[in-house]
């Protein structure tokens, strides 16, 4: 686990350090859109491809080798946590990952265990092992977690939702019943990453992607103490930590304060809003829109431009879109993407040192 790493990019501009160009990885680099997943996807349910380390290694690595992102993420899923908890979950095809049987009742909130993330998610942790043994030290390895907020909608849901009813109807009848699942949920997601990071994590993201359902309000009351409570608890390990809470942004300030490295920036909100809220307390990252893949590497180039042309060069930019990659994407435009953001960042770099000498 000692090996040095020959690409440190990411983690120094997590740090807010200097860069010699900015360091770009997509969030779900491994996915549908590549044609080496889908092979390995024909033969595997999805679920299966999770808890099999050698299989979830070799996904991780894909996007590395094909695309040249500057990190590895940890093929997983946000809704392992749930299920380790005793939630029993099905992938059908076509609708995603399904809680059989959702939280709908005091019993079953009651029914919830604590977890042992050795026994219970110990293929995490060994998947992460064997990534950090195959890329020696290659480009840095993300792992993550959702955050409490999204991973208490999901149980309550019991899939993915339009309006979050449910939970909302928790949220307003029954506050006491929720602030207990995302206590629960903040030591379970805590232990969680800290456990990552011991078995190889050089980087954690918490995805709270459901934050922007939420009033800034609500946000404030049911999701920002959460996420601050498991940054607090997985500080001491000394990785930088990335919050992506989606759609957020009328919070960006208040995220500052909670102790992250870096904010990811959503598609729909507006990079240089975001910098001025957050005056360098933070790194940022994303917020590139993802349908620009589906345009061409030309216009791809241009916003890559854009982005760059909002941080001037300053430190603390990590490139990122501003959700996932979807899975119809050309995987020539995604490799265009990362090409266009390591030579125009290197670009700007020279240009800027010329400037000042
Ligand atoms: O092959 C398939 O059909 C499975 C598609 C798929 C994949 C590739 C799912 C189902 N999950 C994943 C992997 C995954 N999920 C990663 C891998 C690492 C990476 O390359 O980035 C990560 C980080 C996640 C996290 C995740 N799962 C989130 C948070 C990120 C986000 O996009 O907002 C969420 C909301 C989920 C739930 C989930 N898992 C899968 C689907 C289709 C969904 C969304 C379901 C819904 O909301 O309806």
């Amino acid at each position: 686990m000692t090996n040095e790493l020959q690409n440190d990019l990411l983690i120094r501009a997590c740090r807010r350090q200097n860069v010699e160009r900015t360091p770009v990885w997509i969030m779900r680099q491994a996915g549908r859109y590549l044609p080496e997943y889908r092979a390995i996807r024909e033969k595997n349910d999805f679920l299966t491809m999770c808890r099999t380390p050698e299989l979830a290694a070799e996904i991780t690595l894909q996007p590395v080798d094909i695309i040249g992102v500057d990190a590895a993420i940890i093929f997983s899923d946000i809704l392992v946590v749930p299920e380790a908890m005793g939630m029993s979950l099905q992938f059908h095809e076509g609708r995603g990952p399904v809680f059989e049987h959702p939280l709908r009742t005091q019993a079953d909130f009651d029914a919830l265990q604590r977890v042992d993330i050795a026994t219970e998610l110990g293929y995490v942790l060994d998947a992460l092992g064997l990534v950090r043994k195959a890329l020696s030290g290659r480009v840095p390895l993300i792992g993550f977690a959702g955050a409490p907020w999204t991973l208490a909608a999901y149980m309550v849901e019991g899939q993915g939702s339009r309006n979050f009813v449910e939970i909302k109807k928790v949220m307003y009848c029954a506050p006491k019943m929720l602030t207990r699942l995302l206590d629960q949920l903040s030591n379970a997601v805590a232990d969680y990453l800290i456990a990552q990071a011991a078995a190889g994590a050089q980087v954690l993201q918490v995805f709270d992607s459901w934050a922007g359902m939420l009033t800034p309000a609500h946000f404030h009351e049911f999701s920002l103490p959460y996420l601050k409570k498991i940054v607090e608890k997985v500080k001491p390990t000394g990785v930088p930590i990335i919050v992506f809470a989606r759609d957020a942004g009328h919070s960006f300030q208040a995220l500052a304060d909670i102790g992250a490295d870096v904010l990811s920036v959503s598609w729909e909100e507006d990079l240089a809003t975001a910098r001025m809220a957050v005056q360098g307390k933070v790194a940022l990252q994303g917020n590139v829109d993802p349908c620009v893949l589906f345009s061409n590497p030309e216009i791809i180039r241009k916003e890559v431009v854009r982005c760059l042309q909002v941080f001037g060069g300053e430190p603390g930019h990590v490139f990122n879109l501003g959700h996932g990659i979807l899975p119809q994407t050309p995987v020539a435009n995604a490799r265009a993407f990362v090409d266009a953001v390591k030579e125009e960042s290197r670009r700007t770099r020279t240009l800027l040192e010329k400037q000042s000498n």
